[in-house]
């Protein structure tokens, strides 16, 4: 891939919001994408491997659990500074974002918010370190869009838990040291079980063959009469609401995170087209190529506002999940469209791996389908402001 040259981009001046935290964040994670991330990942995401070594340089610039407190070896950060930080690293990839949202949204949340001291001092260090890395599991081969369909289930066996079930779609799964796993008990209630690698019964297959966060690891999670110690079942909040709270702080932070994919591919498009002479001009100067970056600029701008205000009512604990939920929808259809008119605009150089555009746009399909899909969310939408919901 070519050097990273990014800039990014603030039409309406948004850096004048920003304390000078949330700069200095969104500035050292820059430096470490840019050394770190953009040097390698195209190889990475072409052999479709996930690059390790990241872990431990994630972990060094905070994005595991960059909102945890830092009595649990979290960063202890606001929520913009969250959401700068994915916006950072999802504008390297998709799949190394998804890793920090898995990582701290899905597995160190959960145990944060429904676990016990105990749990909190066993797991979150560790996870904050990179020592461990974590997965969450909750989507089933039947029963994706529809999780409190779940057949996956523990019966209690007086001295421990035993755990039967799949789940599929895994990001991290073959890869991970524990996994936060949301299962049926004998009463049909879903609760949060901390699942360890060395558990006899439990196996983590990878999913191969895939066109898009290619540089992300994908697997299922198989139990086979795992015996899980009762101290390892998160006892604070049961119920499919449980799991669902995880995903709008992960939501959150892929509406951030889709924002840098945005702007990276608007940056790359806007670049080359001052470069590429066609018919004696630079591209840029025909009015249909302006029209694309023009609109680009347009959605990525009311993006990053709309992004901005939900960090402010983040902060203040005020965020409903139909306003993550939009956020997260709009975004990503944004981000998406934006992939798209970049990759026409660099004409046969678009779907090269010498630009990072066509990585973007493969990573973003499966983007707009996890954590709940496009039309999912749109169904949010729709509930939340006529209250009659239209999922069944
Ligand atoms: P519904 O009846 O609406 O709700 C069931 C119960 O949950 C409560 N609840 C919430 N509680 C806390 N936080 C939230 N955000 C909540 N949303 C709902 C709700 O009040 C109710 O409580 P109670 O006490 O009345 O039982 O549930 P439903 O079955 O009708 O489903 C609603 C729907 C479709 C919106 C939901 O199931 C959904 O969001 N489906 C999409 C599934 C999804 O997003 N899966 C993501 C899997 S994880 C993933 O993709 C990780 S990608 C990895 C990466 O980021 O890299
Ligand atoms: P389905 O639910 O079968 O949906 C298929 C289509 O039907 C979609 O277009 C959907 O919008 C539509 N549809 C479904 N219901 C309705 C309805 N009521 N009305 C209208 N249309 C509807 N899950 C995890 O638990 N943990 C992970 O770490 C994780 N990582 C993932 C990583 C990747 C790369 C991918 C692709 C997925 C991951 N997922 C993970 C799973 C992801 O959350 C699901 O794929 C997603 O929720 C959709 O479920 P599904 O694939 O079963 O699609």
């Amino acid at each position: 891939m070519r050097p990273d040259l990014f800039e990014h981009t603030d039409y309406y001046l948004l850096d004048e919001l920003l304390t000078d935290e949330h700069k200095l964040v969104r500035e050292a994670t820059r430096e470490w994408v840019k050394r770190d991330i953009s040097p390698i990942i195209e190889e990475y995401a072409q052999k479709a491997k996930f690059p390790e070594q990241t872990i431990k340089g994630l972990a060094s610039i905070g994005a595991f659990g960059p909102y945890i407190p830092t009595e649990y070896g979290g960063a202890g950060l606001d929520q913009i500074s969250y959401g700068l930080m994915m916006q950072e690293i999802e504008r390297g990839d998709s799949g190394v974002r998804s890793t920090c949202s898995v990582q701290s949204s899905l597995v160190m949340y959960p145990i944060f918010k429904y676990g016990n001291e105990e749990q909190r001092k066993k797991y979150l260090p560790k996870l904050a370190s990179g020592e461990y890395l974590g997965c969450f599991g909750l989507t089933e081969p039947n029963f994706g869009s529809n999780p409190g369909g779940m057949v996956t289930n523990y019966k209690d066996m007086g001295d421990h838990l035993l755990l039967n079930g799949a789940k599929m779609w895994i990001s991290n799964s073959p890869f991970c040291d524990i996994a936060v796993v949301w299962a049926k008990n004998e009463e049909g209630r879903i609760h949060g079980l901390i699942v360890e690698r060395d558990m006899e019964g439990f196996s983590t297959p990878e999913t191969h063959n895939k066109w898009s966060l290619r540089a992300s690891s994908t697997g299922e999670l198989v139990f086979d009469n795992v015996k899980v110690p009762k101290a390892n079942i998160l006892p604070n909040k049961s119920g499919l609401g449980a799991p669902l709270g995880c995903l709008d702080s992960a939501r959150y932070g892929i509406a951030w995170g889709a924002i840098g994919a945005a702007m990276d591919c608007y940056d790359t498009a806007l670049r080359y087209s001052k470069e590429r002479v066609q018919f004696d001009r630079p591209i840029a100067g025909f009015q249909l190529q302006q029209k694309k970056l023009a609109e680009m600029v347009t959605e990525i701008t009311k993006a990053q506002f709309l992004t901005f205000r939900l960090g402010q009512l983040k902060n203040e604990e005020k965020a409903t999940t139909a306003q993550i939920s939009m956020a997260k929808r709009n975004n990503v259809d944004m981000a998406l469209k934006i992939a798209r008119d970049a990759r026409q605009m660099l004409g046969g150089m678009g779907i090269t791996g010498d630009y990072p555009i066509m990585r973007h746009m493969m990573n973003l399909e499966s983007v707009v389908t996890y954590e709940g899909t496009h039309d999912i969310h749109l169904l949010i939408t729709g509930m939340d402001i006529t209250g009659l919901p239209a999922f069944s």
